[in-house]
């Protein structure tokens, strides 16, 4: 038994996530919870809105709303979403949320004392038509590296160099489209990472166990040199700025930086959790109270890692106290629609809510993690999704369930029968199951989620072939032992795929095991390797077969959503 903390990159607080977005944290991360659950290891899994900086408060402008009342409202919609995706965290946050303020305000404080904190004079951009700054997100102008004309304050979409606001050529208010911009000196608080960049280089150096994206993406920051970074922002949203407690002088008007206060949500949110009785935080956290031999993985988009490898740790280590560090990490590529960029205001891709409102949780789950973009992106299509639903889950795990829970019920009167005696096709099959077990188990442990789900449907399709092989319909005149031996091996196979779908199908595999009366403690991951788990249900054992588990996807369908979210390449 381990004690596994998982957490998900935090979506952005301003609308409902793509299923792209999905695909590259969240998701990955609910099968891993949900995969060391059932290995019997103490898990917590977290989450929670990020819900400050400037895409809240530009959204909300947008939705003519306050920003509190905004990200209100926007919170209950993706929590709500996410509970449709039978996302299991045990606690879904709000980096608004008061733990927040609290730890924020607290490092930044560790890590002034510890002299990696100075208050500067920089020149930020104002709008005297706005008569405000314009942090980040508020100035879009020509990109200085790449000449592309939309690039935003913080970044660059087109060549993706993180930016600042005064780099920008012929600056532009996102507010007002004023170009009547001038550069005004301001106080900021700057992080000196660089007097922390031997003590992180040495510490990404042991960390054996990240995989080669994020390693090469943290070397890659660290190669080119730390910055100062200012953490600080000219914004009336967000956290405020302390010193020993009270508000610090002249940053009435400003708030952290969204990068610098969203990941030290992760230890907020566990706050909340426990706040709100799931337990002691500090077990988790605090490596003087226990969380030492806490295994720390986190999930994110591969434009995540730099903050997670490097900012972050930075905010940890600096403080000098004994906080937990991440132990593994799962980065993803992007899930494209058809090659391009998932789009609200294009219309082009499906969302969260909208994709729950099509079909089932479990339809886009299998395809997402089948399909993960782990190597390299990966292209969301509707006749891929068609085709993989259809095949692996209709197909493949549906009819095999139902087939011969069916013939089990017409023949066997909903009964595991008893008698006949293993041969060739027991055998070949025990063979072959172990074999893939032992796989599908060490790809999840590895967190490989395309190889996992490859190697789910390979069992799902060696159970379809010994049931051609043992053919008990045929058996059932001529050999009735022999066909109670198809029968029962066949519906132990029905509990074990459900078993092992678990992670990935939750709901489909539920409605499995709920029908096959199997116990809630009879559903844990497989251990033994012996051949007694192909025979575990009690002979005589009395069972429903379950529903038809998938609907097959029309064409006409396909054909449907794809006038409505913009199909094709
Ligand atoms: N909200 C960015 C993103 O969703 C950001 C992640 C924060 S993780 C601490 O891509
Ligand atoms: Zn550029």
């Amino acid at each position: 038994m381990s004690r596994y903390l998982i957490t998900s990159a935090l979506p952005y607080i301003n609308g409902v996530k793509h299923l792209g977005n999905l695909a590259g944290s969240m998701l990955p991360a609910d099968v891993h919870a949900r995969f060391r659950r059932l290995q019997g290891h103490e898990v917590l899994f977290i989450c929670a809105t990020d819900e400050h900086g400037t895409p809240a408060e530009l959204a909300a402008a947008e939705a003519n709303q306050d920003v509190r009342a905004y990200c209100d409202a926007q919170y209950e919609i993706q929590r709500d979403a996410c509970a449709g995706f039978t996302l299991s965290f045990d606690h879904f946050g709000r980096s608004s949320n008061p733990p927040n303020h609290r730890l924020t305000q607290h490092f930044c404080e560790a890590l002034e004392k510890n002299g990696l904190i100075e208050e500067r004079v920089t020149k930020q951009v104002y709008s005297t038509d706005d008569k405000r700054f314009l942090p980040d997100r508020y100035v879009e102008g020509t990109c200085p590296h790449c000449a592309y004309e939309r690039a935003r304050g913080d970044q660059c979409d087109n060549c993706q160099r993180l930016l600042d606001p005064t780099d920008l050529i012929k600056p532009r208010s996102i507010i007002s489209g004023s170009e009547n911009i001038e550069v005004r000196d301001t106080a900021h608080l700057f992080l000196k990472q660089p007097q922390m960049q031997e003590r992180v280089r040495a510490w990404v150096d042991k960390a054996s166990e990240w995989p080669a994206l994020a390693r090469s993406i943290a070397y890659k920051w660290l190669d080119e040199g730390l910055i100062e970074r200012s953490i600080t922002r000219d914004l009336a949203w967000g956290i405020r700025v302390t010193k020993d407690g009270k508000p610090r002088r002249g940053f009435e008007n400003k708030v952290f930086y969204v990068w610098f206060d969203a990941p030290i949500e992760y230890i907020g949110a566990t706050v909340e959790w426990s706040e709100a009785g799931g337990g002691d935080w500090e077990r988790w956290w605090r490596t003087d109270k226990g969380a030492d031999d806490v295994i720390y993985i986190e999930f994110m988009g591969k434009d995540n890692v730099a903050f997670h490898t490097v900012s972050f740790p930075i905010t940890i280590m600096g403080s000098g106290e004994p906080w937990k560090l991440v132990d593994q990490l799962k980065a993803f590529n992007w899930v494209t629609w058809y090659g391009g960029k998932f789009s609200t205001r294009d219309k082009r891709g499906i969302f969260m809510d909208q994709a729950l409102a099509m079909l089932p949780s479990d339809y886009w789950r299998w395809y997402l993690m089948a399909n993960a973009p782990e190597s390299s992106d990966a292209a969301f299509t509707l006749e891929q999704f068609q085709q993989s639903v259809n095949s692996d889950l209709a197909n493949v795990f549906g009819n095999f369930v139902n087939r011969i829970t069916r013939f089990a019920a017409a023949k066997f009167e909903s009964k595991v029968p008893d008698g006949g005696v293993w041969g060739p096709a027991e055998e070949k099959l025990a063979a072959e199951f172990f074999q893939r077990l032992a796989a599908l188990t060490q790809f999840h442990e590895q967190m490989e989620f395309r190889k996992a789900a490859a190697e789910l449907r390979a069992l799902w399709v060696a159970g379809n072939e010994y049931l051609q092989v043992a053919a008990p319909w045929t058996a059932f005149k001529t050999d009735p032992a022999a066909a109670a031996l198809g029968v029962r091996t066949g519906l132990n196979l029905v509990v074990l795929f459900a078993i092992l779908a678990q992670p990935f199908i939750p709901d489909a595999a539920k409605t499995v095991l709920d029908a096959m009366g199997v116990p809630e403690t009879s559903r844990m991951w497989p251990l033994a390797s012996d051949k007694a788990l192909l025979d575990a249900l009690p002979h005589g054992f009395a069972f429903t077969p379950p529903d038809v588990l998938f609907k097959k996807i029309e064409d006409s369908e396909v054909a449907a959503w794809a006038e409505r979210f913009g199909g094709g390449p």
